[in-house]
């Protein structure tokens, strides 16, 4: 775990536990021991912690919380350093996140590599930094961007730490050579710094700073426990001494480690790396190099896309059918990117250079030399089909053949070409550039190594992609058009609008289904509904009397010209009354919780209904759809994770409730929630069993 050597004064402790150098008990064991050897070594005057591999130290053991503490903890290794009577200097060879800067941090100086990255990212498990952190990290650089940092949770690299104050060197050579050089000549100088003992940047105006920071975080500090405790302890820097300080850190992680939320956000993060998981697909199977890719269809989804492939560096050729649409596309996608220059975000030169690998072409023959082609036309089964036929003929043998649609049978697609072990489902969330979802529908005949391509191409252009199953809405929106259903139900039924949508923005959500239906626009689920034979009374009148949303100024809400977000409108409370009373109804009050409930457990049942049938593979895989495509509030771990926290038997008693209640059978409770319900189980029980 540790291993040692003495280089003419100079023990080196690298730490090796793959895959990522987490500090588990063993770790800590090992360089407290080191030490201990180095201090009453004679011949060592120094000493340098590093790793090996591409990480320093990813943090504590995630997977060790809630387990009882084991000898030496945490403070003890930090303590150890930081007294140790020799110079310790961290030689930092790749990311130093959490308690892995704080090792850092409790060493006499720190030494990076230029690729390094240093972050204290604990606020987003739901915690605050338990070693020292909070009080060590503004002592070197201030506690108002301290406060930034460990608030959002963001690394920052190793040329902006030595700015910061963070770092004391950034190795552009030999990063082993110059810490041990650094370390000698600390302790031929009997230097040993320690960050305690700063106070010259904990300043009035630093205070001022810090506080106008705390303003801003009002909402995060009310919503998370874990952000109120960061802005105590940290105001700590400025009125307790160093000792007290890190007792009320201490206090407080301890604590925050067996909060709900923080439990649901551990959650998320093994569920996250989970998903790469996929069954039937063996770790060895090779991904095809994907050297261009085009993109069939410059709408607002295929132009996301396309910005996509560049910005991860892949030359991407954008078709469209005629010269003018694809003008019309390619300028969106500039304001994009101009729109980022603005913000700040990206810098004039580097919109240049992503813009140069964007190529607009008019005709399908251009996607030719592709080795991806991703289809975002509009969703209509005969269009997809021709242009799936044509690229099976136009594009290399091995070239693999995407479509982003949203719902159509993607075996359908697949059929239409000879290679439908090439095709694939790759449904984007929009704007695609931004939402970090990506599901990766699997198709019958679909090939292990091309769902690996997806895969390795998903985390290539930063997404989170999650393989799915081939169904009507996949995963995502099959679960999103019960919520759907529901709410237009509850509207019918009494609740107005704006008491629906506040029930799902208590919830957590940062928007509730109507203003997210005029923000999308009403006219979408207007053609989905009327292509189906659907109806759903509300919405169908509003788009009739032509209130399609925010673009009309109109929807759910009104939008009076400059207006950021829409307000209650009467005509439209009138408009769902006559709904009401033409089909009868006795129009009655909900609770904000009856509505949660009214709308959420439909989609947990249907989830259910998902995990039974196979499209998804495992109840975290739906979680991590909802969090990253649809908003779901992470510290609520997920629709599955929220279900077995509520209980399943609550549950399936309370939809067998609303079937009886609406005569709507798809109501009951999937057989699959109704055995665990009966059994007293959870989702989570079922770990790979179906
Ligand atoms: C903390 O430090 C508290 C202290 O303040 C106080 C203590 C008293 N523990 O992400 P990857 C696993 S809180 C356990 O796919 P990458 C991960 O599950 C911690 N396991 O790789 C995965 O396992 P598997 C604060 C961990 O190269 C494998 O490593 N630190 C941990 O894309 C590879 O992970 C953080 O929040 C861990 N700490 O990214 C940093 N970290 O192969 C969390 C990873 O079985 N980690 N694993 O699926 C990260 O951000 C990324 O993992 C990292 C590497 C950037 C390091």
């Amino acid at each position: 775990m540790v291993r040692t050597a003495v280089n003419e004064g100079v023990l080196v402790a690298t730490i090796d536990n793959p895959p990522v150098n987490a500090l588990s008990a063993d770790v800590r064991r090992g360089l407290v021991e080191a030490l201990r050897n180095a201090a009453a070594d004679p011949q060592v005057s120094a000493l340098v912690i590093t790793s090996s591999g591409k990480t320093f130290i990813a943090g504590a053991d995630i997977s060790e919380f809630g387990k009882p503490p084991q000898s030496p903890t945490f403070p003890e290794l930090i303590q150890a350093l930081e007294e140790s009577p020799k110079p310790v200097v961290a030689a930092i060879n790749g990311a130093a996140l959490g308690g892995g800067l704080e090792v850092a941090l409790a060493c006499h100086a720190r030494v990076a590599a230029p690729g390094a990255k240093l972050g204290l990212p604990e606020v987003k498990l739901g915690l605050i930094p338990g070693a020292g952190g909070t009080q060590r990290l503004p002592r070197l650089i201030g506690a108002a961007t301290a406060f930034r940092m460990m608030r959002d949770g963001e690394p920052v690299g190793a040329a902006a730490a030595r700015d910061l104050g963070i770092v004391d060197i950034v190795a552009d050579s030999d990063l082993l050579v110059t810490a041990s050089m650094h370390a000698r000549e600390m302790a031929r100088n009997g230097s040993r710094p320690a960050a305690r003992d700063r106070r010259d940047r904990i300043t009035e105006e630093d205070r001022a700073a810090f506080e106008a920071l705390v303003k801003e975080t009002a909402r995060q500090m009310k919503e998370m426990p874990n952000v109120a405790a960061l802005v105590e302890t940290v105001r700590a820097v400025f009125d307790r001494a160093f000792d007290d300080g890190v007792a009320l850190e201490r206090e407080h992680f301890l604590r925050l480690i067996e909060d709900d939320r923080s439990k649901a956000l551990r959650y998320v993060f093994f569920a996250e790396r989970e998903t790469s998981r996929v069954p039937g697909l063996s770790k060895d199977t090779q991904a095809r190099p994907l050297r261009r890719a085009a993109v069939v269809g410059a709408g607002t989804m295929g132009g996301g896309i396309a910005i996509c492939f560049a910005n991860a560096g892949i030359p991407v050729t954008l078709i469209e059918t005629s010269e003018e649409a694809l003008a019309r596309g390619i300028a969106r996608i500039e304001q994009t990117y101009d729109a980022s220059v603005r913000r700040g975000t990206l810098s004039p030169e580097e919109k240049q250079r992503r813009l140069g690998l964007i190529a607009g072409r008019a005709g399908l023959e251009a996607a030719a030399d592709a080795d991806i082609v991703v289809e975002a036309v509009f969703e209509d089964m005969a269009v997809k089909t021709s242009i799936f036929g044509d690229l099976d003929r136009i594009t290399a043998p091995g070239a693999i053949l995407a479509t982003n649609t949203s719902y159509l049978d993607v075996n359908e697609i697949a059929a239409a070409t000879r290679r439908p072990e090439d095709v694939i489902g790759l449904h984007f969330f929009s704007p695609a550039n931004v939402m970090r979802l990506l599901e990766v529908v699997r198709a019958e005949r679909t090939s292990s190594e091309v769902v690996a391509t997806a895969l390795s191409l998903g985390r290539a252009l930063g997404k989170i992609p999650v393989v799915v199953g081939v169904c009507f809405g996949f995963v995502g929106n099959r679960m999103l058009s019960k919520r759907t259903v529901a709410a237009e139900r509850l509207l019918t039924a009494g609740a107005l609008p704006h008491e629906v949508d506040a029930a799902v923005t208590d919830f957590g959500f940062r928007m509730g289904p109507f203003a997210m239906a005029d923000l999308a626009g009403l006219d979408i689920g207007w053609r989905t509904r009327k292509s189906l034979g659907q109806k759903a009374p509300v919405a169908d009148a509003l788009c009739e009397a032509n209130r399609l949303g925010q673009k009309a100024g109109k929807g759910y809400y009104v939008y009076p010209e400059g207006a950021r977000s829409g307000e209650r409108d009467p005509e439209v409370e009138r408009l769902i009354e006559k709904v009401s009373s033409e089909l009868g109804i006795k129009r009655r009050s909900f609770t904000p919780d009856e509505i949660v409930e009214r709308l959420l457990y439909p989609m947990v049942n249907e989830g259910a209904r998902i995990l039974d049938e196979g499209i998804a593979a495992r109840t975290g895989d739906i979680d991590v759809i909802w969090l990253n495509g649809y908003g779901w509030p992470a510290w609520r771990g997920g629709p599955m994770y929220w279900a077995d926290q509520v209980g399943l038997a609550k549950i399936a008693d309370r939809l067998e409730a609303f079937a009886a209640e609406t005569g709507d059978d798809s109501l009951r409770p999937a057989p699959l929630l109704r055995r665990l319900a009966d059994e007293g189980r959870t989702f989570a029980s079922l770990g790979g069993e179906r």
